[in-house]
């Protein structure tokens, strides 16, 4: 059968304007990191039974922590290592990853990540002896998945999770699209892997519709993938869409798959470790709880499907990509995903024409980015805010969970919770400046509801810490430095003894 990897266009770099990124699997992505001071090795054991996680969460404790490989874990016939916090709360890592420059602002990464995300590049098949996830191959009684140091990552958790930061593909019966999605994995047996889709995920949805039909539902899944893949299997593109094309734009090359020995659809042909298997019609197990992004565990325990493993792909010591999920700054879905929340309600507002935006910021601090959203606009005329208050606030791309919209002026740097602080503690007058959205689009895993039941309505806040638009002549200047002083003072920044950069500031002083 011919693959079809959607029904976009998938024309080659088109909307990328940077050269393609410098590296083609994770091996590769990790010299490349650590060459950057990036990664951290640990050598010592550690046990993939809380104790990884435990590493994880007290290292990313701090904002700046690098990716951390862990070399040696018990409970190891295979010699695996682990990989976690890849791509955590690090612009720079994300920046790698998409070959765009480390020292970039968030804004600057916000403005290049739409245009790479345009881009759409058809993957490519290689045999399968180039191969390199084809140094070993399982199948019947020699797959054994528990010979793996899987992480159980929370004490709660409901078991260990073999994927977290991974990818699974499916297909679409219909349409052919072979769909990409990141979707937790708990390990049941040797053989045997949960797979929890939300309602309404592609994944899911190509489930159910091989099932209408009575027929198993193939799946690949990769427990160690290229962070570009994760990404790009985490952000939501429409259903008719394959993750595959969006991969290749965001790196500047063509995903490699080969062909498997279980299923009919490909493999990712770099990847560190991959299963073929079937989700066979009504066949579930106990699946959950996970720790999850909110730093809460999300929905108690309830029968999910199960993949019955046909086959294993996996190059010599794997390495597992874990994805811890926990308050920020110890997310996985930290920066990464913000930047690209962010990206694409700005290409929503842009859409419906609203001027005047600097800029949008969904913090990682607030639930992955889910939470909160900040736009930075330039006032125009009376009225002007709360449109972009309520646009932004219910557009596609911001509608799900965020509760808190706050308007800002084009002075605030949207990135900068110091600023939107200072905003909100000096343009806002409570009283005046407040508004409450109900019934709102949210999820059972925003803890704050009771009973349970009523989770699914949310609720919104847009807040204006805008400068007040009737008074705007007459509001108060904020200090500000005269640019020619800035200037001079930058210039002899390494002479007054100060090291790094002197502060980037972008408003000054007028008259
Ligand atoms: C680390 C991580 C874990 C995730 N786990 C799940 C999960 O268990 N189930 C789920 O439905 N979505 C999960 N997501 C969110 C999906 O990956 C995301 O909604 C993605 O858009 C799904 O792909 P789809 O849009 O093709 O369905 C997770 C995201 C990340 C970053
Ligand atoms: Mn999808």
């Amino acid at each position: 059968m011919e693959e079809t990897y959607g029904t976009s266009p998938a024309t080659g770099t088109a909307g990328r304007e940077i050269p393609p990124a410098q590296w083609r699997d994770l091996r590769d992505w990790l010299s490349l990191v650590e060459r950057h001071g990036e990664l951290q090795r640990i050598s010592g054991e550690v046990d993939p039974a809380e104790e990884l996680g435990a590493i994880t969460f007290m290292r990313t404790r701090d904002e700046k922590a690098p990716a951390l490989l862990f070399e040696k874990l018990s409970h190891n016939p295979l010699g695996a290592r682990v990989l976690s916090n890849i791509l955590g709360n690090s612009k720079e890592r994300y920046a790698l990853t998409l070959g765009l420059d480390p020292s970039l602002s968030i804004l600057a990464l916000i403005d290049q990540t739409r245009l790479i995300m345009k881009g759409r590049v058809s993957p490519v098949q290689v045999s399968p002896q180039a191969a390199p996830v084809n140094e070993i191959v399982l199948t019947g009684s020699d797959i054994d998945l528990t010979q793996l140091p899987v992480p159980r990552f929370w004490p709660g958790d409901g078991g260990p999770y073999i994927g977290t930061g991974d990818i699974t593909f499916t297909r679409d019966p219909a349409s052919g699209r072979i769909n990409v999605g990141c979707y937790r994995q708990m390990l049941h047996g040797p053989d045997r892997v949960g797979l929890y889709c939300s309602p309404g995920k592609d994944g899911r949805l190509d489930r159910e519709a091989w099932w209408a039909k009575g027929e198993p539902c193939e799946v690949v899944a990769a427990f160690g993938v290229d962070p570009a893949m994760f990404m790009a299997a985490s952000i939501v593109f429409g259903s008719s869409e394959s993750e595959l094309n969006v991969t290749g734009a965001m790196t500047g090359h063509p995903v490699e798959l080969t062909s498997g020995v279980a299923v009919s659809l490909p493999i990712p042909a770099r990847a560190e470790i991959v299963i073929e298997g079937l989700l066979h019609p009504g066949d579930l197990s106990q699946e959950g709880p996970l720790g999850e992004f909110t730093g809460y565990y999300g929905s108690p325990p309830s029968p999910q499907p199960v993949i019955t493993v046909k086959a294993v792909h996996m190059r010599r010591n794997p390495i597992i990509t874990a994805a811890l999920m926990a308050r920020y700054p110890s997310c996985e879905q930290g920066t990464f995903y913000a930047i690209a929340r962010s990206a694409r309600v700005l290409d929503d507002l842009d859409r419906i024409g609203l001027p005047g935006v600097r800029g949008v910021y969904t913090h990682p601090a607030a639930a992955s980015g889910f939470g909160m959203l900040v736009i930075s606009l330039q006032q125009r005329y009376a009225g002007h805010v709360a449109q972009a208050l309520a646009l932004a606030a219910q557009c596609p791309a911001a509608a799900y969970y965020t509760k808190w919209i706050i308007a800002v002026d084009e002075d605030v740097d949207p990135t900068n919770m110091n600023d939107v602080m200072w905003a909100l503690s000096t343009r806002c007058h409570p009283s005046e400046d407040i508004d409450v959205l109900r019934k709102t689009w949210s999820t059972g895993l925003d803890p704050s509801q009771f009973t349970a039941e009523k989770r699914p309505y949310g609720s919104k806040v847009l807040i204006d810490a805008c400068k007040p638009h009737a008074h705007l002549a007459q509001f108060p200047k904020s200090t500000l430095l005269r640019r020619e002083v800035y200037d001079r003072v930058s210039a002899r920044w390494r002479d007054l003894g100060f090291e790094g950069p002197p502060p980037d500031l972008t408003v000054f002083h007028k008259g």
